[in-house]
């Protein structure tokens, strides 16, 4: 197998749904840091740029293809990595568990992005607390609309009894639901299922306190 490299970093929750579906599939990677902060943030460093121009992480570089956007990683993954599957080969089942991970995706992620919060603090003066403000009154609304998916889907894992991508978006979106204090004591299901995740070897190694880059404060075992 030809080098596959991950451009990421550590906290970063895009970041930690391909570092899940890497370790799902038992990919070797080489873990390339970009640190989103220091030097006014390495994401738009002029080499970086060159890899990703929208300055964002993750991107992966593999057998001469250099792709960002984690939802086109994920699926470029599953072709040339196929076993194990995280997307059913029935397509009803697929389109389902897309419509989920695109709830997390498209809706959810983006609001509490770096540089969405960089421009309330900058042009709006928010403060922390504001911004947790801010996340938790979007988060509400998608995390019910999840919730109530997961009702009617969910079996020992998001989609039934089998990991699927699913579980790959939504560890991570619960991370930076605890990072920003969103209230997650009405989402039985999302917790029960992130529970049983992280029981996982898969989702452990590729928490964001277990990395290479992990400041030394925030490292567990
Ligand atoms: N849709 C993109 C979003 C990527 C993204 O938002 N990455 C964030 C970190 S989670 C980032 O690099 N932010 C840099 C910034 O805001 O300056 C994906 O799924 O890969």
């Amino acid at each position: 197998m030809s080098q596959v490299t991950l451009y990421n970093y550590f906290r970063s929750s895009t970041s930690y749904r391909v570092r899940i579906a890497l370790n799902l599939k038992n990919i070797e990677y080489k873990y390339s840091p970009v640190h989103l902060l220091n030097n006014g943030g390495e994401q738009f460093s002029p080499t970086y740029k060159a890899l990703n121009p929208m300055s964002e992480v993750p991107t992966l570089e593999h057998d001469g293809l250099i792709i960002g956007q984690s939802v086109a990683i994920i699926e470029y993954l599953e072709e040339q990595f196929p076993n194990p599957n995280l997307f059913p080969r029935d397509s009803q089942k697929r389109a389902k568990i897309r419509q989920f991970c695109e709830n997390i995706n498209s809706f959810l992620h983006p609001l509490s992005n770096l540089k969405v919060l960089k421009y309330l603090e900058d042009n709006h003066g928010y403060d922390q607390r504001q911004k947790e403000v801010w996340i938790n009154h979007w988060y509400q609304k998608g995390l019910n609309a999840l919730e109530a998916w997961l009702q009617k889907n969910m079996g020992k894992y998001s989609f039934a009894d089998q990991v699927t991508v699913a579980d790959c978006f939504l560890v991570p979106m619960v991370f930076t639901s605890e990072r920003f204090n969103v209230d997650l004591s009405p989402f039985k299901n999302i917790m029960s299922v992130n529970s049983r995740c992280l029981e996982l070897d898969a989702f452990k190694n590729a928490h964001p306190f277990r990395q290479v880059d992990t400041p030394a404060e925030l490292r567990i075992s």
